[in-house]
């Protein structure tokens, strides 16, 4: 019999050249070709993030770091890392048919996004257990949220901490964290998605221990399409909470990401920090969790945890 459990290690996925945006592009949309305008403005985002997002060599870091990290604990278990992507290749169906191949009878799978919804994790988690059904003999446990995990919240509190380090003391006063995660079309909330509810956790947590003085929630890179996505947008948010209370530093923190992608260098690095320059504010944005051990080493005991349910 093969021991060894397979570690399926999920994420979003991004263009590995510019030849590639326009099928990611069209997979994102669900098979419609994106416009040639549209296409453009996302060409030229990634333009302005040196051609190409830096996300597929992280994902695939952080996929690794973790096999790596599981496997050095000797636990009695052998991890093997199988990686699948929601919009690119490898997708989490090849991953899964992969697996399959390899003889893998038992696998956990994680998505690289600390927060449920229906929208996002779900969605992966399905896939990833239809595929397996289809395939037959290989059970996945599936995790479908860790944003309360400690240690992930240790790794944005001390990011905080040495962020706040550097902001002068007459300054720590009329400076206020965001704390952010993806928009989504408010309809899920109607159907009562966990998902805003878990970012509020996630930023209680985290402000609980570093012990920043202020905190708001707000919600980016929404979709441009006509129904409503939950908001307060980052950016209006900034403008507001400047206008309301003279808040004359930004901490931004979007934890619902957990690698420097096209989201948090575009949307965070320069249309947050367009917002602050127009209002005179200072902008900071502390360094995302990447490969950092700390957060490694909290991906493999939400792991470790859901395995031992099983168990
Ligand atoms: O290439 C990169 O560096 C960035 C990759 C990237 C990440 C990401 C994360 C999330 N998204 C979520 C939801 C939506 C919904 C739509 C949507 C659209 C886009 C587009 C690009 C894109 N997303 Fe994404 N997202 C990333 C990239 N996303 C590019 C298309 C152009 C644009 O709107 O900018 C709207 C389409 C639809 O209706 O389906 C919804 C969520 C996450 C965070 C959770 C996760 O990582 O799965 C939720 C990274």
């Amino acid at each position: 019999a093969n021991t060894t459990i397979g570690l399926l290690v999920m994420a979003y996925g991004t263009p590995r050249s510019p030849e590639e945006i326009e099928p990611y592009y069209t997979h994102i949309r669900r098979g419609h070709k994106p416009p040639p305008d549209l296409l453009e403005d996302l060409t030229s985002r990634y333009e302005m993030i040196g051609g190409v997002s830096p996300l597929a060599r992280i994902t695939e870091e952080q996929a690794y770091a973790v096999e790596k990290a599981l496997n050095a604990r000797n636990s009695g278990k052998t991890f093997k890392v199988y990686l699948g992507l929601k919009h690119t290749t490898p997708f989490i169906e090849d991953a899964v048919q992969q697996m399959h191949a390899d003889g893998i009878r038992e696998a956990i799978s994680i998505v690289l996004a600390p927060h449920y919804s229906t929208f996002s994790v779900k969605s992966y988690n399905k896939r990833a257990q239809d595929e397996a059904e289809k395939l037959g003999g290989l059970a996945i446990y599936s995790v479908d949220s860790w944003h309360t995990e400690p240690k992930f919240i240790s790794y944005w509190a001390s990011q905080l901490q040495k962020t706040f380090s550097t902001i002068p003391t007459d300054q720590k006063k009329k400076t206020i964290v965001i704390f952010s995660a993806h928009s989504l079309p408010e309809k899920i909330l109607r159907a009562g998605d966990p998902y805003p509810v878990q970012l509020e956790q996630t930023a209680e947590l985290i402000a609980e221990e570093s012990n920043i003085p202020h905190y708001a929630i707000g919600w980016q890179s929404a979709g441009n399409t006509p129904d409503p996505w939950i908001g307060p947008d980052v950016q209006d948010l900034t403008r507001e909470l400047y206008d309301k209370h003279g808040y004359t530093s930004f901490v931004y923190c979007p934890v619902g990401f957990v690698s420097d992608h096209l989201e948090v260098l575009y949307d965070n690095d320069y249309e947050c920090r367009v917002v602050t320059d127009e209002i005179g504010a200072t902008y900071y944005r502390p360094e995302m969790p990447n490969t950092e051990p700390t957060f490694i080493d909290g991906l493999a005991d939400v792991i470790e945890k859901r395995l031992s349910i099983e168990k």
